[in-house]
C-alpha cells in the first residue's frame, strides 16, 4: 500500500561530474506522498554508433561537455507534462517523454534527460510505497542475485590503449553465495596487484577500476588472471572463469574490413580475427566473449557466434544492439549472439529496456545487466539486475567507489533478502 500518492510533485534537475569528472544529468522527482526519487545518468566512451545521443552543451564550459541544455529541457520541456501524473505509471510517463521527443535517437530531448527523468520516476514511486528498488520494479518474490563479470584488467580505450581489447574480466561463478563470489574476486583483485608490482610496473587503474600495465599482446593479460587466480587459492575454471569485452568496433577499420590490432602490430580479416578469438577462447577457461566483432560486421557475427557457441561460450552483444528493441530484433532474426548487453541509457527509457529485456527471454538470450565506462555512485543497476532476473552484473573492478557501490548493493541485498546465487547456472553450466 503506498504511503501516499505517487503522484509526481516536483521534478529538478542538476549538473553532476561522473566518474571521470565529466557532467552528467541527475533528476530528483518527488511525488505527493513524499516519496523521492535521485538517479544519475551515466555515460560511456566506447560507444555504440546507433545509441540514443547524449546531449551536450557543446560551448566553453567543461570542454564542451556541460549539460546545462539537458537540464533546461528536464525544467521546461518534460516536468509541465508530467506534473501531477502518478510516478508508478512508468509506460504512460515513457510515453510522454518519446512523444515530446519524437526522433529516432532522441536528440530532441537528449537521452540523458530523458532517462534522467525515467528512472527517477521508477524511485520516486518505489519510495512512496515503501519498497526496495528492486521489489517494486521486480515483484515481492525470491529472486536470484547476479553473478559478477568484474573487469580487473582494463585496455582499449579505457587505458590509453595498454592492450586492444578493452577488458579482461574474472567471473567468480563457482560459489554459493554473492558474498563469497565478491570475497575471491577482491582476493585476487589484490594477488594480481602483487605480481604487477613485482613484475616492475605501477598498480595503476583505468576507468573502470582494474589494472592497466603495458602489455605486448591481446593474451598476456589473461596468463596473468590465470597466475592471479591460482596465486589467490582459487581455480580456475571451476570456481573462477574469465570473460572478455573485445569492445572490437573500436579498432575495426570498416572502409578495409580490417580488425587493426596495434599491440600485436597485426591488420587481420574477418576470418583471420574469427580464428584468432577461437584460438584464445580455446587456451583459457573463457565463458563469456563481448563483441568480439564489430558493430558494423554483420555478416562475420552470423559466423563467429555458433563457433562459440559450440565451445559453449556466451556471446554477448553490447554496440551491436545498443540495447535498441529493433535492432535487437534484427539481430535475433540474424542468428547473432545469443546474449545481450543492458544499458539503460544505450536506450533512454526504463520501458524500452524491459521491452528488450523480456524480449531476450522470450527468445532465450541471457541479459546482462552493465554500468558505463563513466559511472556515478548511483547504485540502479543492482537493482535492475535483480528485479530482471538477469543473472549477470557487469559493473567493473574491486576497487573505484562508483563500481563498488553497485557490489555493496548487492551484499547488503543479499544479507537481508530472501535471494539465491546462481553461480554457474546463470551461464548454463550444471
Ligand atoms: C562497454 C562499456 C562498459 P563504455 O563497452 O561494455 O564496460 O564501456 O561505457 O565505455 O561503452
Ligand atoms: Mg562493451
Amino acid at each position: 500500500m503506498p504511503k501516499g500518492s505517487t503522484k509526481i510533485s516536483k521534478v529538478s534537475a542538476f549538473e553532476f561530474l561522473d566518474s571521470r569528472g565529466n557532467p552528467t544529468v541527475a533528476v530528483e522527482v518527488i511525488t505527493e506522498g513524499g516519496g523521492k526519487g535521485l538517479f544519475i545518468v551515466p555515460s560511456g566512451a566506447s560507444k555504440g554508433k546507433r545509441e540514443a545521443l547524449e546531449l551536450r552543451d557543446g560551448d566553453s564550459r567543461f570542454g564542451g561537455k556541460g549539460v546545462k541544455k539537458a537540464i533546461e529541457n528536464i525544467e521546461k520541456k518534460i516536468a509541465p507534462h508530467i506534473l501531477g501524473i502518478p510516478a508508478d505509471e512508468q509506460e504512460r510517463i515513457d510515453r510522454i517523454l518519446l512523444d515530446i521527443d519524437r526522433t529516432k535517437n532522441k536528440s530532441f530531448l537528449g537521452a540523458n534527460a530523458i532517462l534522467g527523468v525515467s528512472v527517477a520516476c521508477a524511485k520516486a514511486a518505489a519510495d512512496t510505497f515503501g519498497l526496495e528498488l528492486y521489489e517494486y520494479l521486480g515483484g515481492k518474490i525470491a529472486r536470484f542475485l547476479p553473478v559478477p563479470l568484474s573487469n580487473i584488467i582494463n585496455g582499449g580505450e579505457h587505458a590509453g590503449w595498454n592492450v586492444d581489447f578493452q577488458e579482461y574480466m574474472i567471473v567468480p561463478a563457482g560459489f554459493d553465495s554473492f558474498e563469497e563470489a565478491i570475497r575471491s574476486a577482491s582476493e585476487i583483485f589484490h594477488t594480481l596487484k602483487k605480481i604487477i608490482v613485482e613484475g616492475g610496473s605501477l598498480p595503476l587503474v583505468g576507468d573502470e577500476g582494474g589494472f592497466a600495465p603495458l602489455f605486448p599482446n591481446n593474451i598476456a593479460p589473461l596468463e596473468l588472471l590465470l597466475k592471479a587466480t591460482e596465486k589467490a587459492g582459487y581455480k580456475p575454471g571451476e570456481q573462477i572463469f574469465f570473460a572478455l569485452d573485445v569492445a572490437s568496433s573500436s579498432f575495426y577499420d570498416s572502409k578495409r574490413k580490417l580488425y587493426i590490432l596495434k599491440r600485436e602490430k597485426k591488420e587481420l580479416s574477418t576470418d583471420e580475427f574469427i580464428d584468432y578469438i577461437i584460438g584464445i577462447c580455446s587456451k583459457y577457461p573463457i565463458i563469456s566473449v563481448e563483441d568480439p566483432l564489430s558493430e558494423d560486421d554483420w555478416e562475420g557475427w552470423k559466423r563467429i557466434t555458433p563457433a562459440l557457441k559450440a565451445k559453449g561460450v556466451q556471446v554477448v552483444g553490447d554496440d551491436v544492439f545498443v540495447t535498441n528493441p529493433e535492432i535487437f530484433s534484427n539481430g535475433i532474426k540474424e542468428g547473432i549472439a545469443n546474449a545481450i548487453l543492458v544499458k539503460v541509457n544505450q536506450i533512454g527509457t526504463l520501458s524500452e529496456t524491459f521491452r528488450v529485456i523480456n524480449t531476450a527471454k522470450v527468445f532465450g538470450y541471457s541479459t546482462i545487466i552493465s554500468h558505463r565506462s563513466g559511472d556515478t555512485e548511483d547504485t540502479f543497476i543492482a537493482d535492475l539486475a535483480i528485479a530482471s532476473n538477469s543473472c549477470q552484473i557487469k559493473t567493473g573492478s574491486l576497487s573505484r567507489s562508483e563500481r563498488t557501490a553497485k557490489y555493496n548493493r548487492l551484499i547488503y541485498i543479499e544479507q537481508k533478502g530472501n535471494l539465491s546465487f546462481p553461480g554457474k547456472m546463470a551461464f548454463r553450466i550444471i
